[in-house]
């Protein structure tokens, strides 16, 4: 039987989804793709799910696109890589995004081209301390793709954006951290379990509120002041029609911890 290239683990609330490509450092196929867009799927279908969980098996987390799978032999004719975009990978940063909870990544590896650009399109992006992070892209005469040209200059300002994706350096976890291009560089043998804390914590937190917030995070990004604080406004009125938050509000007063039920 062949390996699956992304498993998926549902349990209590918890959705795990590791990319299983290790030889080529988890570098997406089609068939990967697939599999991946099939996990996002029964992740946003599955109302046990309060979180999900992203990460790599071996040594790295995401390498982007396989380029053993694109033939640019002479003579060959040029694939189109708008249509692996459109079908492939847009859809899939989208649904990370839309995704009604939080999404954590744990960047166990390398995160390269697509692969890093994916990891910081999750909503806590954690990294292990010898993980780095490559906009790979413009060393085979590419441009960043998978949301990076939003992504970067809006996490690390245009300078440094510039200088990641004109450049193609490396950049160590611990870096990326002070730049603030993901929340947290931590050990690596504590990378795993610290991740796991984190998608525990928010297994028992109110779900439709947190998805909220991110809508209302994503929101501002395009928002005036005056369009924002409308968002907020329709946002909150939704929130308070939760029982997480009757339920956060009783708990308060009655002086005990919430029973969250993310409903
Ligand atoms: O085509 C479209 O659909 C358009 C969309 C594009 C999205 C993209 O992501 S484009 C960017 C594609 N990715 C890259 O350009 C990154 C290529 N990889 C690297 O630059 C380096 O491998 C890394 C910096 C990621 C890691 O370097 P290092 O020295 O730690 O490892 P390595 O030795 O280069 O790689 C280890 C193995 O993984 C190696 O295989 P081998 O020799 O052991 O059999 C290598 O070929 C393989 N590998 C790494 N990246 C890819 C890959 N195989 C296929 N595709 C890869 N992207």
């Amino acid at each position: 039987m062949t390996e699956q290239s992304v498993l998926l683990d549902i349990d209590q609330g918890i959705a795990k989804v590791t990319l299983n490509r290790p030889k080529s450092l988890n570098s997406f196929n089609v068939e990967m793709h697939e599999q991946m867009r099939a996990a996002l799927k029964t992740i946003r279908n599955d109302h046990t799910v309060r979180v999900m969980l992203l990460t790599g098996n071996g040594r790295g987390f995401c390498a982007g696109q396989d380029l053993s799978d694109r033939n640019v032999k002479p003579g060959a004719e040029a694939p189109d890589l708008g249509f692996s975009i459109e079908t492939y990978y847009n859809p899939m940063l989208q649904a990370i995004r839309d995704l009604p909870m939080p999404v954590i990544c744990a960047v166990n590896g390398v995160a390269a081209g697509a692969g890093a650009n994916i990891a910081l399109a999750c909503d806590i992006t954690l990294a292990a301390r010898s993980a780095n992070f490559v906009q790979a892209f413009c060393k085979i005469g590419l441009i960043p793709d998978s949301g990076g040209t939003w992504t970067l200059p809006r996490a690390v300002g245009m300078a440094r954006a510039k200088g990641l994706a004109l450049l193609g350096d490396k950049l160590s976890a611990e870096k990326a951290e002070q730049w603030g291009m993901i929340w947290q560089c931590v050990e690596d043998d504590a990378l795993q379990d610290e991740a796991m804390k984190l998608a525990r914590h928010f297994a028992t937190q109110p779900t439709k509120g947190l998805a909220m917030i991110k809508r209302a995070l994503h929101a501002s990004a395009d928002n005036s002041f005056e369009e924002q604080v409308l968002v907020e406004r329709d946002l909150q009125r939704l929130a308070g029609r939760t029982d997480d938050y009757r339920e956060g509000v009783t708990a308060f007063m009655e002086k005990r911890a919430p029973e969250f039920k993310g409903k």
